[in-house]
């Protein structure tokens, strides 16, 4: 059976697909269920692909082991980051095909998804300067000690990602675990694996050693399931929901793995009265629109200051209005692609249901916007409370919840009043205000005067319910290597 297809993007190329699993430096058949991945413009079928059974993730697991036991480790630091810098350069040729595959595959911009594959190019060259620079320290005690800790790779990591980014959310994962030394097993989500299986073919052109890097598509719950569970797999790195995060630590326990999680947010937005006024209204429009709302680190709640909340709203408004050009994400004209799948599009439009019943009143939007494809308007419900699902659950789409607030001791307890921990946003031109209410969000990245930045320097994960770990910057060569403290006697006693 061949395990490649051709596949017609929009934008009238077409190119090779593998349709196998990534193990060994081969397209290997699945045995696990078959899926459909579908285009979320047509809502028909791109292709139909057979996962990993619980069989084949064992066998790409020994793959990985071979490999982290093998010439792998043997390898020089600095060879390792010469590998990762081919498989940049690999990616800087292949951009325009890559882009195309994940705006086809997820639906989004095919500019974003541009950006996302700058952004996976850039993540690959970081982490390949960082290889060699990764050092342990000597720790003084006594003169008849000596004390020092070698900072080790993990070995087998599990990586499971999720849809909104495809390639993107490979690059963070993948470059940190081989520049310190780890072998890898990734899953793709189901909705999205199309670009992640033609990386395959990129490491077999950059020449990696075989069984350093294994793709295994296949459906959360079992092949996500048997990676996250598996004792043979050392840490396993996740993003997704906060749900399916807390399944993989309990799957985890297993063999007490090593985790980084990745989980959901609901980030607030303060705007106060002394702000940047333009500058508050487009960065907190971008900050829940962006890639049609699917972002973990979306700012899907806005508190504006009483004294500017009517004029905020108008010309929230009137942004959302001008950015309302729903349509094929190829074309130049449009603004905002479909929804990933038909469960996120009913899931949000059942959220928008949900508000409207719940007496937020509806300033924008709420509608599905055409027969065809997972279209959903940008929608923005105001005059919201604290107790509506509509505030207080992850979205994950095009919708904003918009209430005033009078004080910051106010404001500050109600952004912190979640589950959640992820990001913040803060806009004002008084540096002491941005700085202390900086300190006082319960989140793991604060955005003054702007929302929803990130950079591969600058590490990236959540305080509470949004997660364990940080990925990115010199924070991922921590979540990808263990110390280990060598103590010698130098006493002759
Ligand atoms: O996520 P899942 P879904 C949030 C967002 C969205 C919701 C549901 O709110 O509406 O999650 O999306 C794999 N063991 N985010 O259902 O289930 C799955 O195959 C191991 C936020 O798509 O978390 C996929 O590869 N793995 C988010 C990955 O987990 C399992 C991005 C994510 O799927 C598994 C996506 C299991 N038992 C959704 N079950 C973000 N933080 O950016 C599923 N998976």
């Amino acid at each position: 059976m061949a395990l490649s297809v051709q596949i017609s993007l929009p934008n009238g190329k077409s190119y090779e697909q593998p349709t196998g699993l990534f193990v060994n430096n081969e397209f290997v058949q699945g045995h696990g269920e078959r899926f459909t991945v579908i285009d979320p413009v047509s809502e028909g079928q791109i292709i139909q692909l057979q996962g990993a059974s619980s069989d084949d993730i064992d066998g790409a697991v020994a793959a990985a082991r071979a490999a982290f036991e093998g010439e792998w480790s043997e390898l020089p630091s600095t060879e390792r980051g010469v590998f990762l810098y081919k498989i940049a350069a690999l990616i800087d040729r292949d951009r325009d095909l890559l882009a195309a595959i994940d705006a086809y595959d997820n639906g989004k911009l095919l500019a974003a998804a541009e950006g996302d594959i700058e952004e996976s190019f850039q993540v690959f060259r970081y982490y390949a300067g960082a290889a060699d620079k990764i050092t342990g320290r000597t720790i003084e005690t006594s003169p008849q000690k000596l004390a020092y800790v070698l900072q080790e790779p993990l070995g087998v990591c599990g990586q499971i990602i999720p849809w909104n980014f495809p390639l993107m959310m490979l690059a963070w994962k993948v470059a940190p675990a081989l520049a310190c030394g780890n072998t890898v097993v990734l899953k793709p989500a189901e909705q999205t694996p199309l670009s992640a299986l033609y990386f395959g073919k990129l490491i077999i052109e950059a020449g990696l050693p075989p069984g350093v890097i294994n793709i295994v598509p296949g459906l959360g719950p079992v092949a996500g399931k048997a990676i996250s569970s598996h004792v043979g797999i050392d840490k396993v790195a996740f993003t997704g929901s906060t749900a399916t995060g807390r399944a993989i630590m309990r799957e985890a326990a297993t063999n007490l793995k090593n985790i980084t999680l990745e989980c959901g947010g609901k980030s607030p937005c303060i705007v106060f009265d002394d702000c940047n006024f333009e500058q508050a209204v487009k960065w907190s429009h971008f900050g829940i629109m962006d890639n049609k709302g699917e972002v973990c680190t979306s700012t899907s709640r806005i508190y504006v200051h009483e004294a500017i909340y009517d004029r905020f709203l108008e010309r929230f408004v009137q942004v959302t209005k001008e950015n309302d050009k729903l349509g094929n994400p190829f074309s130049t004209e449009t603004l905002q692609g479909p929804q990933v799948s038909k469960p996120q599009y009913d899931k949000i439009l059942s959220y928008i249901e949900q508000g409207k019943s719940s007496g937020a009143r509806l300033l924008y939007g709420g509608a599905k916007q055409s027969a065809q494809g997972y279209f959903i308007q940008p929608t923005v419900f105001v005059d919201t409370t604290e107790e509506m699902a509509i505030v207080r659950e992850e979205i994950f789409g095009p919708v904003v919840v918009i209430s005033k607030f009078s004080s910051t001791q106010e404001v500050l307890e109600k952004a912190n009043n979640t589950s959640y921990g992820l990001a913040a946003a803060v806009f004002t031109e008084k540096i002491s205000k941005a700085h202390t209410v900086a300190r006082k969000l319960q989140a793991g990245m604060v955005w003054i005067n702007s929302s929803g930045e990130s950079h591969y320097g600058i590490p990236f994960g959540g305080y509470k319910s949004s997660g364990i770990g940080r990925e990115l910057g010199q924070y991922a060569l921590d979540a990808y290597t263990q110390s280990k403290a060598i103590h010698v006697n130098l006493s002759e006693e």
